[in-house]
């Protein structure tokens, strides 16, 4: 008998205000730390892929940054890329103009959208929704709406089952192994940026810039060594960035250390460079 199996694959994009929770999401729908998410605004700076996979189906997931600009990053994204579902995050009946921004841009685009209503659990009475969600059906169609708490992972799985539900019939696009499009070097210098902005209380986190490279002597690359260079743009920031005694300098890499070391399940000697740019 000759057996047909059928596969899925479908682009699922994540939208949303920054801070909503869209890399929190991303974690919980992968099952493990992708993207980095932290209390302050503008955490995530690139669009970062997971790649899920579950049986016949796989599900490219695209977390965005939350920062939107004048050049209108978010109208970007759909220039060179095509996408099969839209999540639409939105932190619990929060409404502003930036989700106005947003559906404005969304609603013109017949991409299926599935609105998630994060934070939940920071809600006592859910009843104050109910207003809520009829306030966004008159906004703009979707298919349909989820309550979670992506923190607590609630309900994660009912957004999973609804794009199972309408993820389109194709040939899967990564082998199964494939988790993320990030480079090994842009993982390791996102750990790094986690516990710049962890530790430093500024605007600094936002204009460090962070470069990864082996270790290389005499055209020999020392596999288990990593030079981190770290750009900034004033000595005074140099001087944050160093802290008293290199107290924060020497906690960051210390914490990133560890994170890396079991990322790439080895032990490694950081050497860091704070440099002026
Ligand atoms: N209480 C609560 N906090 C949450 C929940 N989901 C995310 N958070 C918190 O919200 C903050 C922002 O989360 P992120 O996932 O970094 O937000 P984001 O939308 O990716 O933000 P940008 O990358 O800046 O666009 C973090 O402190 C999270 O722990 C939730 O369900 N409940
Ligand atoms: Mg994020």
């Amino acid at each position: 008998m000759n057996k047909t199996i059928s596969f899925y694959f479908g682009r699922v994009l994540l939208l949303g205000r920054t801070n909503v929770g869209k890399s929190t999401l991303l974690n919980k729908l992968m099952g493990k730390n992708i993207s980095i998410t932290s209390h302050k605004i503008n955490t995530t700076y690139f669009n970062i892929t997971g790649i899920y996979n579950y049986n016949n189906y796989q599900i490219e997931y695209i977390d965005t940054p939350g920062f939107i600009n004048k050049n209108n990053i978010i109208h970007n994204l759909f220039i060179n890329k095509k996408f099969d579902i839209i999540l639409l995050v939105l932190d619990r009946n929060k409404w502003n103009n930036i989700e106005e921004k947003i559906i404005k841009i969304i609603k013109n685009i017949s991409i299926p959208i599935i609105i998630i209503i994060n934070k939940i659990d920071k809600i006592f009475n859910k009843t104050v929704l109910l207003p809520h969600i009829n306030f966004i059906k008159n906004k703009i169609s979707f298919i349909d709406l989820i309550m979670i708490s992506a923190k607590n992972t609630l309900y994660i799985s009912n957004i999973h089952n609804i794009i199972y539900k309408i993820l389109p019939k194709k040939n899967h696009f990564f082998p199964k192994k494939y988790i993320t499009n990030q480079s090994k070097e842009l993982i390791i210098s996102e750990i790094i940026r986690k516990y710049i902005l962890k530790y430093i209380h500024n605007e600094l986190p936002y204009v460090v810039k962070i470069k990864v490279k082996p270790f290389i002597i005499n055209s020999e690359v020392l596999i288990n060594n990593l030079i981190i260079l770290l750009y900034v743009k004033r000595l005074s920031q140099k001087k944050i960035l160093i802290g008293k005694n290199a107290k924060i300098i020497n906690f960051i890499i210390s914490k990133s250390q560890n994170e890396i070391e079991n990322f790439l399940n080895k032990k490694i000697t950081l050497k860091v460079w704070i440099k002026l740019k």
